[in-house]
């Protein structure tokens, strides 16, 4: 059988995991949209983690983030397991540990304590300024890493971690390449934020609508550079500029807001959770929807 994940640290852990265990013929990555949407092809019986149930799968693993304020219920009578986790690699490690016995992935605390952090965002500033060890694996393999190959990429880690110790992991020569280059990028992300980026209130927004390549980078870059602003906005093109794609965060270093991001971009034709959403607004208002999303998430706090 086949499993299916997601291209990120989560996704990663999951297959070191489920490999461990599970015959697995290949590796399959796609986005949970493609998924729920149906596009992505799921024959019956592969295995599915961190990523949206679907009805052919054999197996499923699938977490709703803490923060989550809204969760589906799951369907009756699938295998696997599904619930509140830090990471859906948590839940993967706890089924086959009841299977297995305690301790069967030992070998394998550190990688899976760092990806709780990240894929539940609880990382220090220091983690984003000066990221080490699985928290800078993680980084290396956010899809913004336009070094090509990102398959492979995935497909080397999750052989590597498995057959070698993380140390040995974090030194080896795609690893290096790939933290290199990520250096370099959020140098020039990081001035892009600060030339395009303006604070309204406790609302940073980040306007790349000017910009015609936008460089990629942490994407939690941004709260360091305005620690006081409690949500940022991001706003960029959408496809042949029909629309403007409004994207808003929390500060992750600052969890004072109580306000629910996801919410909020619904009553602008998105979505998201409680933490991180996105919507698409009109492009030829004059930004009078923008004003009035930005108005609502200064009055939400
Ligand atoms: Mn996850």
């Amino acid at each position: 059988m086949r499993l299916i994940t997601r291209g990120d640290l989560d996704g990663l852990t999951c297959a070191v995991f489920i490999t461990s265990v599970e015959r697995v013929s290949s590796i399959e990555l796609t986005h949970p949209q493609e998924l729920t949407d149906r596009k992505f092809p799921v024959e019956p019986g592969d295995i599915i983690a961190n990523l949206p149930y679907h009805p052919n799968a054999g197996l499923w693993f699938d977490h709703h983030e803490l923060t989550d304020s809204n969760p589906q219920p799951p369907p009756e009578g699938f295998k696997g397991s599904y619930g509140r986790a830090r990471s859906a690699a948590r839940l993967v490690h706890d089924y086959y540990e009841e299977i297995k016995g305690k301790g069967f992935f030992a070998k394998h605390a550190e990688l899976l304590d760092g990806t709780d952090r990240l894929d539940s965002a609880l990382l220090t500033e220091r983690d984003v300024l000066n990221p080490e060890r699985v928290i800078l694996l993680g980084f290396t393999l956010d899809s913004r890493s336009g070094l090509g190959g990102f398959r492979d990429y995935f497909l080397f880690l999750g052989m590597a971690l498995r057959s070698m110790t993380l140390d040995e992991v974090l030194e080896s020569d795609p690893v290096k390449e790939r933290v290199a280059k990520m250096r370099a990028d959020d140098a020039a992300f990081r001035d892009a934020l600060l030339a395009n980026s303006k604070a309204l209130g406790n609302v940073v927004v980040t306007d790349f609508r000017h910009v015609d390549v936008i460089p990629t980078g942490n994407r939690f870059l941004i709260h360091t550079l305005f620690p006081e602003c409690t949500i940022s906005v991001r706003l960029q093109w959408g496809p042949q500029r029909k629309v403007v794609m409004a994207t808003a965060g929390h500060n992750i270093f600052d969890r004072s807001s109580w306000s629910n991001i996801g919410h909020t971009m619904s009553l602008f034709g998105g979505g998201g959770h409680r933490g991180a959403g996105s919507a698409p607004l009109p492009a030829d208002d004059g930004d009078a929807k923008l004003r009035e999303l930005i108005k609502e998430l200064q009055a939400q706090g």
